[in-house]
């Protein structure tokens, strides 16, 4: 079925769905967006995400020209029309078409927003059953004080960048290390581990501040899991008893070895998949219905 994309208001074929080549989104990357998912007709955290976009979106002076609520409408409208029950959504606000300089104040206010949905592309079972092998990238991560992992923006350089140094040592993901050498999270997925019974994760403000990594920690509370929020470094990874990476891509995806050292046994662990069977309960409830 031809996808209908939501474009500034209007919604549109997805061969008409097309913004400016002087739109500042695309001319620098000076934008921000979301990666959401449905479940069974229902959203998953859309409010959570929704809050992240426009905290994103304040943080580099971006004015959002729809209100949150409007927003979510918008939302809920792309996903009825696209009728797909399980679904992905891609939510982009870019600064707008302004003219060939750096300045966004030439840009047109509020910038423009556009929502893709589409079927969720799932990654393979063996991924789950057996555990992903991942690498630290060569590339290291944004120093925080240029950008800040936090903002959720269209310039994805730096990620792209570390996800080409795993691909290179055919690894699907690349764990991104701060150039003080502390482990930030991988280039679309926050990172975790667990070690003598108790379950770790870089600060908050050192990477993305995940809507899965929230849901993990917040499970992890109620099972009584003891956690801590701690600066890591790879080696801390290598001695782990499990590691596993969280997305709302991958959710809770087990990690089976780090730079070809195995972690644990070398299989998913019991946490693990713990948090992975619990996370799965909580994307049947609650969502708004669509
Ligand atoms: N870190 C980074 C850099 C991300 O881009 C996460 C962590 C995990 O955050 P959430 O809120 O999703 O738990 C992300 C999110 C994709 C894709 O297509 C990537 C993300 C989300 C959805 C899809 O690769 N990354």
């Amino acid at each position: 079925m031809a996808r209908i994309v939501y474009l500034n208001g209007r919604f549109v074929n997805k061969k008409d769905a097309k913004i400016s080549v002087f739109d500042h989104g695309l001319l620098y990357g000076d934008g921000v967006f979301e990666g959401i998912r449905s479940y069974g007709r229902l959203t998953f955290r859309l409010k959570e995400h929704i809050n992240r976009l426009y905290r994103s979106a304040s943080e580099i002076g971006l004015k959002v020209s729809l209100s949150k609520n409007r927003m979510i409408q918008a939302v809920l409208a792309t996903l009825k029309k696209n009728k797909l029950d399980d679904a992905y959504i891609r939510l982009v606000i870019t600064r707008g078409p302004g003219d060939l300089g750096l300045d966004p104040r030439k840009c047109i206010a509020g910038g423009s927003v556009f929502i893709i949905v589409d079927k969720v592309e799932l990654y393979p079972d063996k991924y789950y059953s057996k555990g992903l092998h991942i690498v630290t990238a060569k590339t290291r991560k944004n120093f925080i004080g240029a950008i800040d992992p936090r903002i959720k923006s269209l310039n994805y350089l730096n990620n792209i960048l570390a996800k080409i140094d795993g691909i290179k040592k055919g690894a699907p993901e690349a764990i991104m290390v701060t150039h003080e050498g502390y482990v930030s999270e991988c280039t679309g997925d926050n990172i975790f581990i667990m070690h003598k019974r108790c379950l770790y994760t870089p600060p908050r403000h050192m990477a993305l501040e995940g809507i899965t990594r929230d849901i993990v920690i917040a499970i992890a509370r109620k099972k009584k899991i003891a956690f801590r929020e701690k600066k890591i470094i790879i080696k801390d990874i290598y001695r782990a008893d499990e590691c596993f990476l969280t997305g709302t891509a991958a959710e809770i995806v087990p990690v089976n070895r780090v730079d070809r050292r195995k972690i644990g046994n070398g299989k998913p662990g019991r946490m693990t998949k713990l948090f992975l069977e619990e996370f799965r309960k909580l994307t049947k409830i609650g969502g708004i219905k669509y």
